[in-house]
């Protein structure tokens, strides 16, 4: 059984959405598969459908805060209207584009938790880190968990290599291998796998020994596609 997640970025309107989360809410029904599903819509399309059941929804961000002044960004207490109670935290867009620092990211970190949301905690080096060898990248990476609690219960980790997010190149079974194994000797979380999966790929990525499954942008956006990506790994 994997744990798959679409990750819808910035893309899909407020009548895309409503058709991918009632396609997919029909076909989880229909084909009783065990999979555990996220999708993780934008935050104005999240009225857009019914209550689903069996998957769940989450928000690609929110701030650290219940409520309060701090433009552009939402909270707690409107999360609560929708009932979410997942999000993903430390995507490397949200980290190298958006310019969260480890500090914010650590303090949302704690906010969730303390709140008892389900978090999807984003980790992964740049490719010029990568060039430096597993050992440099191992580094970067548990640089990444300072702060962060790794033992809280609704914590789900995501490898995804900076690299390979959004680019088509997904990392070689060997590279997601040495870096899920390394991982999970610390961690004994479930572990993703994110970065360019496809239709194609998904299958045998989460056959490898320490994936637990995959967090998938681009690749998932039409429905038809997230679809055939649960089919593969079901
Ligand atoms: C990595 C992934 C989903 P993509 O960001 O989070 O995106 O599959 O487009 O590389």
């Amino acid at each position: 059984m994997a744990i798959i997640a679409s990750n819808f970025k910035t893309n899909h309107t407020r009548k895309s959405t409503s058709l991918f989360v009632n396609e997919v809410n029909d076909y989880l029904k229909k084909s009783g598969i065990k999979n555990e599903v996220y999708v993780f819509p934008t935050a104005t399309s999240l009225d857009t459908f019914q209550t689903v059941s069996n998957f769940t929804i989450g928000v690609q961000n929110a701030y650290a805060t219940a409520s309060g002044s701090f433009t552009g960004e939402i909270g707690t207490s409107q999360l609560d209207e929708f009932e979410i109670k997942t999000i993903l935290i430390g995507h490397s867009e949200r980290r190298h584009i958006l310019g969260e620092s480890q500090e914010e990211i650590t303090k949302k970190y704690e906010f969730y938790k303390n709140l008892g949301y389900k978090i999807i905690y984003c980790i992964g080096e740049p490719l010029e880190v990568k060039n430096q060898g597993i050992e440099k990248t191992l580094e970067y990476i548990y640089e990444q968990f300072v702060g962060i609690d790794i033992n809280y219960e609704n914590l789900i980790l995501a490898y995804e290599p900076v690299w390979a997010i959004g680019t088509g190149v997904t990392a070689t079974n060997q590279d997601i291998k040495n870096v899920h194994n390394a991982i999970k000797v610390k961690i004994s979380k479930p572990l993703l796998y994110g970065g360019s999966v496809k239709v194609e790929n998904v299958r045998e990525i989460c056959q490898i020994q320490n994936v637990d499954g995959a967090l998938i942008g681009t690749a998932s956006w039409k429905v038809e596609d997230f679809i055939q990506i649960l089919e593969n790994t079901k």
